[in-house]
């Protein structure tokens, strides 16, 4: 069997299709504006998250970065998740390079951010406080097992942002996984959002790069914020025809990796040894625990290995999988059976 690589849904292939579509991809000089590749890839993302316009960048990391420059100045501050990626994941780009205070307000277990403490946060006008400017929400939550944050919440996180005078990012690095799990159109998760980013190098399949999402006039600004921080590329339209083919045909099945991160949650929940929330697995992530009187978690980490199969130990004790296109049902359920034959039933 080949390597069954669960680490993250980074690791998907391009499609044959996507192969093709780059191969042929009519290209220009982006920092021109003129890649009619990217200007199609750019337009067909706006209209999709329901924002007037969009912006191809190399990564989410980059995303984020830019739409935070673009909201904020040096000294403002955000409201963000301490799960989240922006805090965990990106080398605090945020202060290190846009001088942005990020303020830390603990996320619930589901990847929301509780009410009541966010308003809390919001700083009033003092003498020696920051300006809050900005909070940042992240669908579907990486460190919160992927899980989706509804339009009720989104809502109600608008509405306070809107009482406050505040405005609203939204990391959507897989938003079109929350759409599917909901069953909601993508844009009624964007809606509240001022800007949202979403990655095509994740399910979606793409080689490379994301797209940030906003008003016209935002996205003016982030463009000159991506020339600062060297994002400007040049005929990077080959990377857009790949993104195109995620959008136009690799979105409504995410449904199909749903349901295998179904099938891998319900088989590992059966190994006692095995602490995994399976009522909280809705989308393609899947975080657990190893309680085993002999096996430590990065011995386990080996033996499955040593078996073809690689997760991460992504902090100490917990493990994540990540179910993608590249993962097939028979490859989970051998999965299920190695975990099984080493951890007992
Ligand atoms: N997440 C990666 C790692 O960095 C952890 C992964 O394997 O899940 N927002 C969210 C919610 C993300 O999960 C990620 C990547 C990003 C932003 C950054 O995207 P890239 O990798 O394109 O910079």
């Amino acid at each position: 069997m080949d390597l069954i690589d669960l680490r993250s849904d980074t690791l998907t292939q391009p499609t044959d299709s996507m192969r093709q579509a780059m191969a042929e991809a009519k290209v220009g000089d982006d920092v021109f504006g003129e890649d009619p590749t990217i200007n199609k890839l750019e337009a067909v993302s706006a209209k999709k998250l329901g924002k007037e316009a969009a912006l191809f960048v190399p990564s989410g990391t980059m995303g984020n970065l830019i739409s935070v420059l673009t909201h904020c100045g040096r000294g403002d501050e955000i409201l963000l998740g301490d799960r989240s990626h922006i805090f965990l994941n990106e080398v605090g780009g945020i202060s290190a390079l846009g001088g942005v205070h990020p303020h830390i307000v603990p996320n619930n277990s589901d990847g929301t951010l509780p009410l009541d403490l966010l308003e809390k946060a919001i700083r009033h006008e003092e003498l020696h406080y920051p300006p809050t400017r900005l909070i940042c929400l992240e669908n579907t939550h990486n460190y919160c097992q992927g899980n989706p944050l509804t339009p009720a919440y989104m809502q109600e996180v608008g509405a306070l942002a809107r009482k406050h005078s505040l405005k609203i990012h939204l990391d959507g690095a897989r938003i079109f996984n929350a759409a599917i799990a909901l069953d909601v159109d993508v844009s009624t998760l964007a809606k509240d959002a001022d800007s949202v980013i979403f990655c095509l190098s994740k399910g979606l399949s793409a080689p490379v790069g994301s797209l940030v999402c906003g008003t016209g006039p935002f996205i003016q600004t982030a463009r000159k914020m991506r020339k600062m921080v060297g994002g400007g590329m040049r005929q990077a339209g080959h990377l857009a025809a790949a993104g195109l083919v995620s959008l136009e045909c690799l979105v409504e099945r995410l449904q199909e990796d749903h349901q295998n991160a179904q099938e891998l949650a319900s088989g590992l929940t059966a190994i006692k040894a095995i602490d995994l929330d399976r009522e909280n697995v809705k989308t393609n992530i899947l975080f657990f625990r190893v309680n085993h009187p002999k096996i430590q978690p990065d011995n386990f980490l080996k033996r499955l290995e040593a078996e073809g199969i690689k997760i991460l130990l992504i902090e100490p004790g917990v493990f994540r999988a990540v179910v993608h296109r590249n993962i097939s049902r028979e490859q989970i359920r051998h999965t299920v059976e190695v975990a099984k034959k080493h951890l007992g039933e």
